[in-house]
């Protein structure tokens, strides 16, 4: 799943495949008064453009000189980042086997050549509404409403996945739980607004801190939050903590209550499977957890190990 939504404001994003430049220019006719219209001739490019678009819906032909519509289709619903994007097949083929092919291979819906304007721009616009309220439910599911960054839930599923593939493929895999220090007075002297303020600045800066393939931010309970670090071992997850620890210095928010800074720090606990030799998943994050109440006894605004 994306964690990113394209913003309801913006123009969605049409992609028209065919090879027939008539054909694209009468669908650039109908839409482009509402969409904003992207092309490609074949089923290369419209690979290439739909990566680098990352489209709302795609209006593609079915028969096409190099790959087949059906085969651009297939290889987009293998693509994580790409599957959820509605494909609409228009086509000539008006026989019932292509059509449940075409709908087999990930077809959101199948239209007939020569096209009704108000027909296809009714059917688009049904697409782009599921589309958007699937994505809406996705966000309700997986982010947290606060701060945006993933919720626990969506860490958890995240952290099985990643635990199977660093076990398959002999990959260290580090976490890192933190926590911010005397959050609670934080809260009694500025407020519980100011304290859900000083929670999204937090998140917004471990989120935006320079991340390699796999790694990933979630809020994992109150003022907690979890990075997880696919490929990492302990020396690069200390490396990856320090630079944490960092971005929120950055913040300089006041704290007025916290007996070791001025500014609100967090308390930083590490664990690697290699370095811990963790057997499971839960022994990975109860190795954290233990680095994260050491760094919190042993001052707080730091590091364990
Ligand atoms: P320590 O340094 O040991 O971590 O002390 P602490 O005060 O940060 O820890 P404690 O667990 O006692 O307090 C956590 C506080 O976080 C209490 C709770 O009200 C606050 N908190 C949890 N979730 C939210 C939230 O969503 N918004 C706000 N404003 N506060 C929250
Ligand atoms: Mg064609
Ligand atoms: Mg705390
Ligand atoms: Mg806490």
């Amino acid at each position: 799943m994306r964690a990113e939504y394209s913003s309801p404001t913006a123009m969605p994003k049409l992609l028209v495949v065919d090879d027939q430049p008539l054909f694209i220019q009468t669908m650039h006719e109908i839409f482009r008064d509402q969409y904003e219209i992207f092309m490609a001739r074949n089923g290369e490019q419209a690979l290439a453009q739909a990566g680098r678009l990352c489209p709302d819906l795609i209006l593609l032909d079915l028969n096409m000189p190099d790959i087949s519509g059906m085969e651009v289709c297939q290889r987009l619903k293998q693509n994580p980042a790409l599957a959820d994007i509605p494909v609409l097949f228009v086509t000539a083929e008006e026989d019932f086997e292509s059509e449940s092919l075409a709908l087999e291979a990930g077809g959101a819906d199948y239209i007939t050549k020569p096209v009704n304007p108000a027909v296809v721009r009714a059917r688009v616009r049904t697409h782009l509404t599921l589309k958007a309220q699937a994505d809406q439910l996705r966000a309700l599911a997986y982010l947290d409403g606060l701060t945006g960054v993933a919720n626990r839930r969506y860490f958890d599923q995240h952290l099985d996945a990643e635990w199977a593939r660093s076990q398959r493929h002999h990959m260290p895999l580090s976490l890192i739980l933190l926590d911010i220090d005397f959050f609670k007075t934080y809260n009694d002297h500025l407020g519980h607004i100011a304290g859900d303020q000083c929670l999204k600045a937090v998140a917004g800066a471990l989120q935006a801190l320079p991340k390699r393939g796999h790694d990933f931010v979630a809020r994992y309970g109150g003022e907690e939050f979890v990075v997880l670090l696919a490929d990492c071992d302990l020396p690069c997850a200390l490396r990856k903590a320090a630079a944490l620890q960092e971005a929120v210095a950055q913040l300089a928010i006041q704290h007025p209550a916290s007996t070791v800074s001025e500014l609100v720090t967090i308390s930083l606990g590490v664990a690697s499977t290699v370095a811990g030799a963790a057997h499971t998943a839960g022994e990975l994050l109860d190795a954290a957890d233990r680095q994260l109440y050491a760094a919190k006894q042993a001052g707080r605004n730091r590091i364990s190990p």
